[in-house]
C-alpha cells in the first residue's frame, strides 16, 4: 500500500477540525527584543549540562522576523487552525504589571496576518516560559503565580479576544510540575517532590481564575480550555503489583489533573498515594470549585504509551526510599529518534477511556507527531516513517471517535523543526525543515502528505 494510505481517516467528518502547532519559546527567538523579560528557560538553558549542545532558544527559527512567511506557509497546508502561544515575559516582562505594549503587538499582528488567510488562531496562554522574577519569588509552587497568571491572562485577552474565539490556558501541566520541580528535566531544574506537588494544584487554580475572569469578559460567542499530555497506562502483567502501579501512574499524571477539572476533586486514590509519602496537595476552601469551570474544548496531547510494572528488575517492590516501584516497562516496539515507542493503539484507548470516565468532554488533539532522523537532499525530506505516524494516529483518533470519543480535530506537532526543549535543535517535529543557518523553510514530504489529507477529507 501507498505511504500514509490508512481507509479510517476516511471516516472523520467533513467539519474535523485540521491544524498545526507550535509555541512561543520553541520558535520565536529575539529573546532580548521589544522589551521581553528573562523566562525560566533563557536561565535554564544557560545552566551548564541542562540543555543538549549548550541550545538555547535566542534565535530558534527567528519566527519574530519571519512571522508573515511562516504564516503563509500556514496557509499553504490547508490547515483551518494554528495553535500558538503567547510568551509571558513579552507581554509583562517582570511577571506582573501593566502589558509591555511592544509585546502584546506581535501577537496582535499575527492574528491578524492568520485571519487574513482564514485560519483561526487558537491561542495557548502558557507553554513553560515562566517569567525568572516569578520563578526568583518561588514559582509555580507559590500560590501567588496562580493570580499572576490570571493578570497576565487578561492583559492577552483583552487584546486579542475580539479575534480569538479559543482559549487554552496552559499546556501541559505536568510537564510544568514533573519535568519542572520534580524530575529537574526541564526549568526550572529543581528536584523537589513536595514542591512539585504544590505547582500541580497552583497550576490548575490558575486555570480556574483566568478562565472564570476571560468568559466573564468574552464579548462574543468564546471557547475555553486547557491541554494536558496524557498516555494510555496498562500494567505490564495483571498481578495486583503492577496494576497498582497502573493506577498509582495513570492517577498522578491524568487523573489528578482531569477529576479537579471535570469532577470537582482530586482522586481519593491519588490523595492517598500522596499522604504516604508525607505530601499533601494546598488546597484551600474554594480552589476546587474555581478549578472547576466549564470546559468547552479538552486539549490532549499524545505521543507514546506505556507498561507499568510495581516490581523492579531485582524484583523488589519498594524503592531505596521505601517508595513503591512504578516501573514502566517497554511494549518492544519501534521507537522514534526520541526513543519513545509508536503505540497508535494506546491514543484509541486513552480517547475512549476519557470519554468513559468523563463522559461529553469535548476534546481536540491539540499535539500529536514525531521526531524523525529527517536528511535533507536535493532540496526534498522524504520522511516516510513521520507520515506511517501521522497517518497510523489520524487513524487512531478516528478509531475512538467510532467508539464514543467526541474529538473534533487534530493538530500536528509541529508546524516547523523547533527547538526541542532539553534535546536543543538535534530532535526535528516539523512538518516543514528548517535550517538553522539560513532559517530557510522546506516543506517535507509529511506536509505535502498532510494537506492532500485534509484537502481529500474535507472535500468529501
Ligand atoms: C510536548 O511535550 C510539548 O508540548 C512540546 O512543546 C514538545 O516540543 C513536544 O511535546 C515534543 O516533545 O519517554 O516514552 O515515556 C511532550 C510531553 C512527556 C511526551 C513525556 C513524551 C515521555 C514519553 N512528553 N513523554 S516516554
Amino acid at each position: 500500500p501507498t505511504v500514509g494510505s490508512n481507509p479510517a481517516i476516511d471516516t472523520l467528518p467533513a467539519t474535523f477540525r485540521w491544524g498545526v502547532a507550535t509555541s512561543a519559546y520553541q520558535i520565536e527567538g529575539a529573546v532580548h527584543e521589544d522589551g521581553r523579560g528573562p523566562s525560566i528557560w533563557d536561565t535554564y538553558c544557560r545552566t551548564p549540562g541542562m540543555v543538549h549542545e549548550g541550545d538555547n532558544g535566542d534565535v530558534a527559527c527567528d519566527h519574530y522576523h519571519r512571522m508573515p512567511e511562516d504564516v503563509a506557509l500556514i496557509g499553504s497546508l490547508g490547515v483551518d487552525t494554528y495553535r500558538f502561544s503567547v510568551a509571558w515575559p513579552r507581554v509583562q516582562p517582570g511577571g506582573k504589571g501593566p502589558a509591555n505594549p511592544a509585546g502584546l503587538a506581535f501577537y496582535d499582528r499575527l492574528v491578524d496576518e492568520l485571519l487574513g488567510r482564514g485560519v483561526d488562531p487558537w491561542v495557548t496562554l502558557y507553554h513553560w516560559d515562566l517569567p525568572q522574577e516569578l520563578e526568583d519569588a518561588g514559582g509555580w509552587p507559590e500560590r501567588d503565580t496562580a493570580y499572576r497568571f490570571a493578570d497576565y491572562s487578561m492583559l492577552v485577552f483583552d487584546a486579542l479576544s475580539d479575534r480569538v474565539r479559543t482559549w487554552t490556558t496552559l499546556n501541559e501541566p505536568w510537564c510544568s510540575a514533573m519535568l519542572g520541580y520534580y524530575e529537574g528535566r526541564q526549568a526550572p531544574g529543581r528536584q523537589d517532590f513536595e514542591a512539585a506537588i504544590h505547582a500541580v494544584h497552583h497550576l490548575l487554580l490558575g486555570h480556574g481564575l483566568a478562565t472564570q475572569r476571560m468568559r466573564a469578559a468574552a464579548p462574543a460567542p468564546t471557547e475555553f480550555g486547557i491541554t494536558l499530555n496524557m498516555a494510555h497506562a496498562s500494567p505490564a502483567t495483571d498481578s495486583e503489583a503492577d496494576r497498582e502501579a497502573a493506577r498509582r501512574a495513570d492517577g498522578l499524571s491524568r487523573r489528578i489533573y482531569l477529576d479537579p477539572l471535570l469532577r470537582g476533586h482530586y482522586p481519593v486514590d491519588v490523595v492517598e498515594d500522596l499522604a504516604a509519602r508525607s505530601v499533601k496537595l494546598p488546597v484551600n476552601d474554594g480552589d476546587l470549585e474555581i478549578i472547576r469551570q466549564p470546559i468547552d474544548v479538552l486539549g490532549v496531547n499524545y505521543y507514546s504509551s506505556h507498561l507499568f510494572s510495581g516490581v523492579d528488575e531485582q524484583g523488589r517492590t519498594t524503592d531505596a526510599d521505601g517508595h513503591p516501584v512504578d516501573r514502566t516497562v517497554r511494549f518492544g516496539r519501534p521507537v522514534t529518534a526520541m526513543d519513545w515507542e509508536i503505540v497508535p493503539e494506546g491514543f484509541t484507548k486513552l480517547l475512549v477511556q476519557i470519554s468513559d470516565e468523563y463522559p461529553g468532554v469535548p476534546m481536540v488533539i491539540t499535539e500529536n507527531g514525531a521526531a524523525f532522523d529527517d536528511t535533507l537532499t536535493g532540496g526534498v525530506v522524504q520522511d516516510d516513517d513521520r507520515i506511517e505516524y501521522l497517518a497510523s494516529h489520524i487513524a487512531a483518533v478516528a478509531a475512538a471517535r467510532s467508539r464514543g470519543a467526541d474529538v473534533r480535530g487534530y493538530f500536528a506537532w509541529s508546524l516547523m523543526d523547533n527547538f526541542e526543549w532539553s534535546y536543543g535543535y538535534a530532535k526535528r517535529f516539523g512538518l516543514v525543515h528548517v535550517d538553522y543557518d539560513t532559517q530557510v523553510r522546506t516543506p517535507k514530504s509529511s506536509a505535502l502528505w498532510y494537506r492532500d489529507t485534509i484537502r481529500r477529507v474535507r472535500g468529501r
